[in-house]
Parts: C-alpha cells; sequence; structure tokens
C-alpha cells in the first residue's frame, strides 16, 4: 500500500488532485485546516509540528499544498507557508517519510523577465527573484526542500506552478496555464519518478505559447496532454496593465 499525505486537500488543487489520484493500492491521507468530508480526512493546521508528525506516520511521502495561495501581509505569510513548510519538511524526517512533493510557485521568480524571443525557453531551475511575500516564501519552502535533501536524503520535487486552474483567465494564462489533468499528470510523476534528489521544475501545460521549458518536467517522465490555446478565441485582451505586467514578468499582475 503507497501512503500519500496531501496537505491543503480542501483548497482549489487539493480538490483537482483528490479528484484525480485515487488508485488501488493507494491510500490517500487528506489533511487541512478546514474539515474535509471524508472518511478519515484530518483536520490540523500545517504550521502544527506535532499534528504533523502524526499525519505523517506511515506515510510513503507527502504532497504538499498547504498555506495561502496568494498574496497577504507578512505575518500571515509567515505564519502559514514559512512555519508551515518547515514544519511539513520536520515531520516528514522525523517520521521517515522519503519524499515530498512541494507545490511552489511561479511568483518564486515572478520578476524575472520573460524572453523577447518566444524561441528561448526559461529553464526550470531560475535563481530567485520573488514578486511578493508569497513568492519570497516559496523560495523559502525551496530552500527548506534543499537543506533536508542535502542534509537528510528526503527526495524533493519543487513544482513551480503557473495558473493551475479549470481554464485560463487572461492572456498571460494562455502560457501559464497548467490543467488539473497535467497537474495530476505532474504530480503523479514526482511522485513516481526513481530518486530525483532535490529538483525545480516547472508546472505548466504543453501550452502553444509557452515560454517556460518542459524539459525539467520531462527529465521527472512528466507528459504534458493539454493546451491553452483551445481557450484562445474566448480569452482576449483584459486589463492593459496587468496584461503588459504578464508580457514583461514571469509572475504578471503579481509583480504590479
Ligand atoms: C499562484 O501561485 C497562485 O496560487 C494562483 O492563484 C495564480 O495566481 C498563479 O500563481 C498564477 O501565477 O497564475
Amino acid at each position: 500500500m503507497q501512503r500519500v499525505l496531501i496537505t491543503g486537500a480542501a483548497g482549489r488543487i487539493g480538490r483537482m488532485l483528490r479528484a484525480r489520484m485515487p488508485r488501488p493500492g493507494r491510500e490517500l491521507r487528506l489533511l487541512d485546516r478546514v474539515p474535509v468530508d471524508e472518511p478519515g480526512a484530518i483536520t490540523a493546521d500545517v504550521a502544527d509540528l506535532a499534528a504533523m508528525v502524526a499525519a505523517c506516520e506511515g506515510v510513503d511521502a507527502v504532497v504538499h499544498l498547504g498555506g495561502i495561495s496568494g498574496e497577504a501581509d507578512w505575518a500571515s505569510i509567515r505564519d502559514a507557508n514559512i512555519e508551515g513548510t518547515y514544519a511539513v519538511f520536520e515531520a516528514a524526517r522525523r517520521a521517515g517519510v522519503r519524499r515530498v512533493v512541494y507545490a511552489s510557485s511561479n511568483h518564486a521568480v515572478g520578476f524575472a523577465h520573460q524572453p523577447h524571443d518566444p524561441d528561448l525557453e526559461m529553464p526550470d531551475h531560475l535563481s530567485p527573484r520573488p514578486d511578493t511575500f508569497y513568492g519570497v516564501s516559496k523560495v523559502l519552502g525551496e530552500a527548506l526542500g534543499s537543506l533536508y535533501h542535502d542534509r537528510h536524503g528526503l527526495d524533493v520535487v519543487c513544482l513551480r506552478i503557473g495558473t493551475c486552474a479549470d481554464e485560463p483567465h487572461d492572456l498571460r494564462g494562455l502560457s501559464t496555464w497548467l490543467s488539473p489533468d497535467d497537474c495530476a499528470r505532474l504530480v503523479e510523476a514526482a511522485l513516481a519518478t526513481p530518486s530525483p534528489g532535490f529538483r525545480v521544475v516547472w508546472g505548466v501545460s504543453a501550452n502553444t505559447r509557452r515560454v517556460w521549458s518542459l524539459d525539467g518536467g520531462a527529465a521527472i517522465g512528466y507528459v504534458p496532454q493539454d493546451d491553452a490555446e483551445v481557450f484562445a478565441d474566448r480569452t482576449g485582451p483584459g486589463d492593459p496593465a496587468k496584461d503588459e505586467a504578464g508580457r514583461r514578468y514571469v509572475g504578471g499582475a503579481f509583480t504590479l
């Protein structure tokens, strides 16, 4: 039996994965700070180390989605995302969990310039250039992953997720979209790939307008199937400042 703990199971991506990850021979252990309406689900704050150690008992891998998924004041980001991600890695170590798949974000590098030439793809592991306190928390989460790999031998795959939604909502999203099905494919690849060590991988679909590389994903066996271009007809220009930010920077409107 493979046991996978999903933190943030009640959130947007958590709900997408809960619908796509069940399979024979796998137990999904769901955790969120708000109750999840599933048998055996755990209600706990990811920053509660004792609760996280208990939740990690007997687990093979953690998919860590929990925390705040956008910009907020520093204290909130610190408590939920930084303390929470520390507690997840430390609990995984104490409980002997071998692998953590960490939902990082493109906002860890949000102020990186998008290439002018769409043939020049951006590599997976760009140096940190956060666009918000939220982005800073994702940089710190990746740094914790690197530390827990180097010092304690955990396998850690950090996914710099783009726009994970049922469909893109603006022009930037035609490039940055990660479909729910591709999100599940990416997480499955991160769970299945043998001995990944520490890696940072873009989370993006096979979008025609994509400028983020799929090489890191390919290296762990991720084969995206979806392309945001099918939504292009109904995705026109929006707020000009936001569209321009999306053309200019990885993080789009988060940089404004
Ligand atoms: C993220 O990291 C956010 O969680 C999500 O709400 C989107 O804003 C997404 O990035 C994006 O960049 O589109």
